[in-house]
């Protein structure tokens, strides 16, 4: 499409195996620079009824008679299918999210086929329970479930793993035997195209993978929840929006996956390898630059390491290299917008009005060139604040945290637990006793001991409060995307 004199790509729906325009456009923007990358075609109301009703007839289609085993292989196709076209995907992700692209190519492609070989290979291989049961006249009976597919998936994503967090959901769905439409979230809607086409050249039916493009509230994410047809509704995003998706869904009584925000902590003991936990801390907080739902905005460390220990993540946090995410070298990219880039600024503003001392960052970097007109900010650490403090309660999700002394394991286990959110924890001790101990004590899903965003795809993966409601990964993903039917047998 002509757009002045430049060529602009479009972006489109994909719906029953055909790529669909629609009247409405919002423009896809590079982080890194600011430059429009496409056109993305918004779909109404009408659009997502014809992706539903797809994915509705794709049920009664040739997808639903295929057997698990040809299932399975068919979504091993579509992980050979994103590895054969790799470089096009890491394109795409970098562009779309600024984020550097030796992180994308180590972690967000590959998990992406990742995702769909693991929940293959699970499928084929995932038993259900049986039990022999006696009858009141001294006979048996035998009980045993089957797995069914739910039916239609309506699935909405962020904008921080776009094409990772999407096959996390996609993959265990098909893998059960349903059919998706997928919802992407509007700052980067790129890679799910992209799958679109795999997912043809894998031989997936169409219409079992629909994409519709939009944004939230009265567009296709909300037209996507609120549309009677659609049988289960996993969301991963923010807290509040996840809030605003169940009273929708809620007239309908639908199974719910919500995958939330976090406020999560990294406890520190004196006894940790030094050198390796400065390493993993700072990864924890500021790995793509702050923006993943793991990392740590709250660091808490035994007082007789505290000093040497906030000095040391300062130096780590100013040796980080702010770039363009096409350079090897890069550590950290963009926020993902402007308007994300003020949120996080506002909060360093609030730290400051709340008593904080800045121990290092705070503001924007001055990168001398094109990338002034991206949306960087500066790799931040704060000190001092009250545990009470909104900089130390609520999710900022950028590249900051607050470090606090503690002096006992009971006073670190009570200040981790003091948030509304749930997600994850990592602990840092030589004394694995310890380790498993607080480990124990955390009220979160997901503790690492000496170690951070450690990923075995067959675990459980969630958080509590605010930060969600059930349980992916694994078999858990198996159980949340099918309808399990238990039969008694009177023998
Ligand atoms: P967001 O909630 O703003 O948007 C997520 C998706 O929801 C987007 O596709 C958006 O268009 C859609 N949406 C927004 N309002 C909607 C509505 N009313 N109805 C239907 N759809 C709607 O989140 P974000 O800013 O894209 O992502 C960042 C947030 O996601 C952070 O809070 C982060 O912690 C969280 N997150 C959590 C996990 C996890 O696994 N727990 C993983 C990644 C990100
Ligand atoms: O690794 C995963 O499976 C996962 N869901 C990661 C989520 C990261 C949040 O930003």
């Amino acid at each position: 499409m002509r757009r002045g004199s430049r060529l602009v790509k479009v972006i489109q729906n994909h719906i029953d195996g055909k790529f669909v325009r629609s009247v409405h456009e919002f423009a896809d923007l590079n982080p890194a620079d600011g430059s429009v990358i496409a056109q993305v075609c918004e779909a109404d109301r009408d659009l997502v009824d014809a992706a539903v009703g797809a994915a509705r007839k794709a049920l009664q289609g040739e997808w639903g008679r295929l057997g698990v085993r040809e299932r399975a292989a068919r979504l091993h196709r579509v992980a050979d299918a994103i590895e054969a076209r790799f470089e096009y995907f890491l394109t795409a992700e970098v562009a779309d999210t600024g984020k550097p692209v030796s992180l994308a190519r180590k972690l967000d492609i590959p998990r992406a086929a990742a995702n769909f070989r693991i929940f293959a290979d699970l499928v084929k291989s995932a038993g259900l329970e049986s039990f022999q049961t006696e009858t009141p006249d001294g006979k048996n009976a035998l009980n045993y479930a089957i797995r069914k597919p739910l039916g239609v998936i309506g699935i909405i994503t962020p904008w921080n793993l776009p094409l990772l967090l999407l096959t996390w959901k996609v993959a265990p769905a098909l893998a059960c035997g349903n059919t998706v439409v997928v919802k992407p979230s509007e700052e980067t809607p790129a890679t799910a195209t992209l799958l679109a086409e795999v997912m043809q050249e894998a031989g997936i039916p169409n219409g079992v993978y629909n994409v519709v493009y939009g944004f939230g509230p009265n567009s296709a994410g909300e037209f996507l929840t609120q549309h009677p047809d659609v049988n289960a509704v996993t969301f991963t995003g923010e807290s509040q929006t996840g809030a605003a998706i169940m009273k929708t869904v809620a007239a309908g009584v639908k199974p719910v996956s919500f995958e939330l925000g976090g406020k999560n902590a990294a406890v520190v003991f004196g006894d940790c390898d030094f050198e390796e936990t400065i390493n993993g801390v700072s990864d924890a907080v500021f790995l793509n630059t702050g923006q993943v739902c793991l990392c740590a905005e709250r660091v808490y460390v035994e007082r007789k390491i505290f000093d040497r220990f906030v000095d040391e993540l300062r130096k780590k946090a100013e040796s980080l290299r702010l770039g363009s995410p096409l350079e090897s070298a890069t550590n950290l990219g963009p926020l993902i917008s402007k308007q994300h880039r003020e949120k996080v600024l506002s909060y360093y503003k609030l730290a400051r009005e709340e008593g904080a001392q800045v121990v290092t960052g705070g503001g924007v970097p001055s990168l001398g060139n094109s990338l002034d007109n991206g949306f960087f900010i500066q790799p931040t650490i704060l000190t001092g604040l009250p545990e009470s403090a909104r900089c130390v309660q609520e999710e900022i999700f950028g590249p900051v945290c607050h470090v606090a002394p503690f002096d006992t394991e009971e006073e670190a286990v009570h200040m981790a637990n003091d948030t509304k959110y749930g997600l994850a924890a990592s602990i840092w001790t030589s004394n694995l006793k310890r380790g498993h101990h607080v480990a124990q004590q955390m009220n979160v899903g997901i503790t690492w001991v000496n170690c951070w965003f450690l990923r075995d795809l067959r675990t459980p993966f969630g958080g509590v409060g605010l930060s969600g409601i059930g349980r992916e990964g694994g078999v858990h993903s198996l159980n949340f995307y099918s309808e399990l039917n238990n039969i008694c047998i009177r023998l």
